[in-house]
């Protein structure tokens, strides 16, 4: 990772989130999207963005399903495009071993899959590519998984779950320093489960892998707040950022770079100690 700031003098890292769908950047076809996209990755990286997650389909709840074909012609032009113009890594957040290949071979330095490898020829492809992966839980699929979630001790479930991924992909052939593990906020949790997953970061942390946190604009934050709309969630997702830095996370994943780093200085001016 190439990291800007350091939190309990460990460095981590701020990924940006780049979504490119054609809800996000539509019509007038690939220049267009691909323009479109590299401004939002100049901004991002402007504000302070380590890491631009570049993802082509959506895990919305019930969103339509993206061919390979597709989500490589959405990923790899913007991938070639912000390599050749931004000093920046770049993630590439899918669940398809095709699209990791040519998100790889367009010049992508990481993987961040919501399935955790799970699909079919994904974990052989992370291996053959050798480069970091981000395992994240989810109970459930995209579609359904808000529908009953169900835990006994949701924080040692997701915990065991992950250790169990990073287990096979080390069996696999994967370096271990090279998995990141991430608890899923919002994939298959109600707020109950959030909450208690979030207050039980320190476990995930000390099994001894960079943990990564993402709840920018999230559901969860809308419930804690009353707050509807995900653009009024900006100010509490840059809270939820640092209370997971501060719980020992490596990697904060958002939509809001600025706000995010404006947070993270604060606490490494207020509280850099402990
Ligand atoms: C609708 C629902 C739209 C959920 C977008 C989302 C994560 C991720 C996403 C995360 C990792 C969002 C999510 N969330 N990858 N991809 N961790 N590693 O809010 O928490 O961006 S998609």
């Amino acid at each position: 990772m190439s990291l800007g700031q350091t939190v309990l003098n460990k460095a981590v890292a701020i990924m940006g989130v780049l979504n490119i769908t054609p809800d996000s950047f539509s019509d007038g076809g690939r220049y267009l999207s691909v323009a479109a996209a590299l401004a939002q990755a100049e901004a991002l990286v402007t504000a302070g963005a380590d890491i631009l997650d570049i993802g082509g389909e959506s895990t919305r709840p019930g969103a339509s399903e993206v061919s390979e074909a597709e989500e490589i012609d959405r990923v790899v032009p913007v991938i070639q495009a912000v390599r050749q113009r931004f000093d920046v890594t770049i993630s590439v957040d899918t669940r398809k071993p095709s699209v990791m290949r040519a998100a790889v071979a367009a010049g992508a330095h990481w993987i961040n899959d919501v399935e955790a490898l799970r699909a079919p020829g994904a974990l052989d492809a992370a291996v053959e590519l050798d480069v970091p992966v981000c395992l994240m839980h989810m109970q459930g699929q995209p579609g359904t998984m808000q529908k009953a979630p169900s835990y006994t001790d949701v924080t040692t479930e997701v915990t065991e779950f992950l250790l169990e991924r990073a287990r096979a992909c080390v069996r696999a052939g994967l370096q271990p320093d090279r998995i990141l593990l991430d608890p899923g906020f919002g994939f298959g949790k109600t707020l109950a489960h959030n909450t208690a997953l979030f207050q039980g970061l320190p476990t995930l942390v000390a099994q001894g892998y960079p943990v990564l946190v993402g709840v920018s604009r999230k559901r969860m934050l809308g419930q804690l707040l009353d707050e509807p709309e995900p653009e009024g969630r900006v100010l509490g997702g840059a809270v939820a950022a640092v209370l997971a830095l501060q719980y020992g996370a490596r990697v904060v994943r958002t939509h809001d770079v600025k706000e995010t780093a404006q947070a993270i200085r604060i606490l490494n001016a207020l509280a850099p100690m402990q």
